[in-house]
C-alpha cells in the first residue's frame, strides 16, 4: 500500500486483521500526545503529528500465539521466548501489512545505549486511551510520606491482566487535527480505590491482586498463571512437562 493512502483507520485496521486473532490489541496515538507529557530526554524524535500504535497483549495471547509458537519451534533452548514470540508476531504483521513502509518498532524489553527504555510503555498506553496509568500523583493527600510508589496501568476490560508490548512509529504517516486524543477510562476513580491499587502493586505485586482492581472480562488461564509464576530459568522445563 502506498504511503500516501495510509491513515489511522487503515493502519489500525490492517494491524487488527493480523494481531487480534493472536490475542493482541492495538491503539493509535500521535507522537505529540506522548511527547507532551515527557521531559525532552525521553521524547521520541518525530514530529508531533506522526502516527504511532501501541500494542498490548491480552490474556488470549498465551494460548493463541505463545503456545503455538513454542510448539512450532519445539521449545528448544530459546532464550526469552515470550519476547521472541511477541517480536515474531509484530514483525510478521508489520512486514505483511506494510511492505516497504518505514516502521520503527520498539519493544518494551529494549533499552537504548543510555540504558533508558526505548519507549515508556505505560505512558504510551495512557495517552492512547488504552489503559489509565495510575501514579502516585493521582492520589490526593498521599499516605506514603516520602516513599517512592510505582504507577500501574489498568485496562477497562482486563484490569491488570494484560501487558504493553510494543510501540510502532509510522514515520511517514501524519495524523490530521480531526483525530482527537481519547481520555483513558478512569476505572479506579476514588482515592481509596487508587490507594488500594498502588499499595497492592507496590507492596504485594506477587499475589497479583492488583490485577483484579476492576472486574476483568478475562484473566490468565491456569496454565498461563503457572507459566508466569515460574522463574524464567525454569520455564522451559515446565513447557516440557506440558508436552
Ligand atoms: N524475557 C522473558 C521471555 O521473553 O520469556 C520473560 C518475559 C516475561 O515474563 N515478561 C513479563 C510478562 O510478560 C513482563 S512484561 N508478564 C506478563 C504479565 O505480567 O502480565
Amino acid at each position: 500500500m502506498a504511503a500516501t493512502t495510509l491513515n489511522v483507520e487503515s493502519v489500525t485496521g490492517l494491524l487488527e486483521d493480523c494481531l487480534t486473532k493472536l490475542g493482541f490489541e492495538v491503539y493509535h496515538l500521535k507522537v505529540g500526545w506522548y511527547n507532551s507529557v515527557l521531559p525532552p530526554s525521553l521524547r521520541l524524535a518525530y514530529p508531533d503529528d506522526t502516527l504511532a500504535v501501541v500494542v498490548l497483549s491480552t490474556p488470549a495471547m498465551f494460548e493463541q500465539a505463545f503456545l503455538p509458537f513454542m510448539e512450532e519451534r519445539g521449545c528448544q533452548g530459546l532464550s526469552d521466548p515470550i519476547d521472541q514470540c511477541v517480536k515474531h508476531c509484530v514483525t510478521s504483521a508489520v512486514s505483511q501489512c506494510f511492505p516497504g513502509q518505514k516502521v520503527d518498532v520498539r519493544y518494551d524489553y529494549e533499552l537504548l545505549p543510555s540504558r533508558k527504555p526505548k519507549f515508556l510503555a505505560q505512558t504510551a498506553a495512557h495517552v492512547s486511551g488504552a489503559a489509565f496509568y495510575y501514579q502516585q500523583s493521582d492520589v490526593m493527600d498521599q499516605p506514603w510520606a516520602e516513599k517512592k510508589i510505582f504507577g500501574v496501568c489498568v485496562h477497562p476490560r482486563f484490569g491488570g491482566w494484560f501487558a504493553i508490548r510494543a510501540l510502532l512509529v509510522f514515520g511517514d504517516v501524519m495524523v490530521g487535527s480531526e483525530v482527537v486524543q481519547p481520555a483513558p477510562p478512569d476505572c479506579v476513580p476514588t482515592r481509596e480505590g487508587r490507594i488500594q491499587l498502588l499499595e497492592a502493586f507496590n507492596f504485594h505485586w506477587q499475589d497479583w491482586s492488583y490485577r483484579d482492581i476492576v472486574p476483568p472480562v478475562q484473566t490468565y488461564s491456569q496454565k498461563q498463571r503457572e507459566y508466569f509464576s515460574t522463574p524464567p530459568a525454569q520455564r522451559s522445563a515446565l513447557l516440557r512437562t506440558w508436552g
